[in-house]
């Protein structure tokens, strides 16, 4: 049977969360239109008649401004260092700039495993029919495969959309020839490392990352303070925690209907995964600086 680690690696919002939740078929890792959408590494798991790959979810390579920029690319290296095969996965329809250039040859340098993948192909199809055969996007992705000519590695390199699926069973099928021989790491019913208390803590952040403006969601840290579950209920509490007073108000909204629309959301997705109702309680509170003081409180 062929099972390993599959590290995903590229630039925030290159694509990573929304590839592995493609293949594995869960709703693992959050996935938003906005850049260091994921903190930590997520495992998602899927697993197949002869085959078990352990994708390994990373934040986005990225300069460090704080300390929770610094556990995040900490994480990044801590997948690289156990990982069988790795993805580097970049936006196809932006130009490689001569930084990422620069990573992506170290990692080929480096590691022999390594597979090439451009995202976000449906977007290019469309525009560029749109604009026809010699708009912007036809020029961006000749640059693109011009670098990985140089390079030598158009053979590994592959092009997917995790919106229409275009390719995804050819990737998948390129990773499981790459991995080595072994035994399953982890269960066939398993789909994730980490705890339903995680999964809803994230559940919540994804809510607050798609509803809120500029910069509070980067402020954002959720945490699950009390799961008590007995054979038809759930009880969850969790703390959202922000910057500033003044995001206390806004995540809160008037007369408390914003922070009402994401619980009843959460609720939902709550019951679903746990399949019994759930009773949630939301609590905002102010942790100023957080991302610099206190960033173990929340993450570890
Ligand atoms: N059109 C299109 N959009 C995509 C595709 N894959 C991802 N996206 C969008 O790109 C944005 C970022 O996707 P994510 O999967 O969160 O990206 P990420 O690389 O995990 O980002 P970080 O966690 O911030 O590093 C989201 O708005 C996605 O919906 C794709 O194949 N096609
Ligand atoms: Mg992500």
């Amino acid at each position: 049977m062929k099972c390993g680690y599959v590290a995903v690696l590229g630039r925030p919002n290159a694509g990573k969360s929304s590839l592995v939740n493609f293949l594995v078929g869960e709703e693992v890792a959050v996935v938003s239109h906005r850049q260091q959408t994921t903190r930590d590494q997520i495992l998602g798991i899927k697993t197949g008649e002869d085959f078990q790959i352990v994708f390994v979810d990373t934040p986005g390579i990225h300069h460090s401004k704080n300390v929770l920029d610094r556990v995040m690319n900490k994480r990044v290296r801590s997948a690289l260092a156990g990982a069988d095969v790795i993805l580097y996965l970049f936006d196809g329809s932006k130009e490689i700039d001569d930084e990422e250039k620069d990573y992506i040859k170290n990692l080929f340098d480096k590691s022999e495993n390594v597979i090439l993948v451009e995202t976000k192909i449906d977007k290019f199809s469309k525009k560029e029919q749109k604009s026809g055969k010699n708009g912007v996007f036809a020029e961006i992705e000749e640059k693109n495969l011009q670098f990985i000519r140089e390079i030598g590695k158009e053979k590994s390199l592959q092009k997917i959309s995790a919106i229409s699926g275009e390719n995804m069973p050819k990737l998948q099928q390129q990773i499981v020839e790459s991995l080595p021989d072994g035994t399953p790491i982890f269960d066939e019913d398993d789909f994730t490392d980490k705890s339903v208390k995680f999964l809803i803590a994230e559940k919540i952040r994804g809510i607050l990352l798609q509803e809120l403006d500029q910069e509070i969601p980067h402020g954002i840290a959720v945490v699950v303070t009390n799961f008590d579950e007995n054979d038809e209920l759930v009880r969850i509490d969790a703390d959202i925690v922000c910057e500033r007073q003044q995001h206390k108000g806004i995540i809160i909204g008037k007369g408390g209907a914003n922070l009402k629309k994401v619980g009843e959301s959460v609720r939902k997705y709550a019951e679903k995964l746990l399949d019994k109702k759930c009773a949630l309680k939301l609590f905002v509170k102010v942790d100023e600086d957080w991302r610099d003081k206190n960033v173990a409180k929340y993450y570890n």
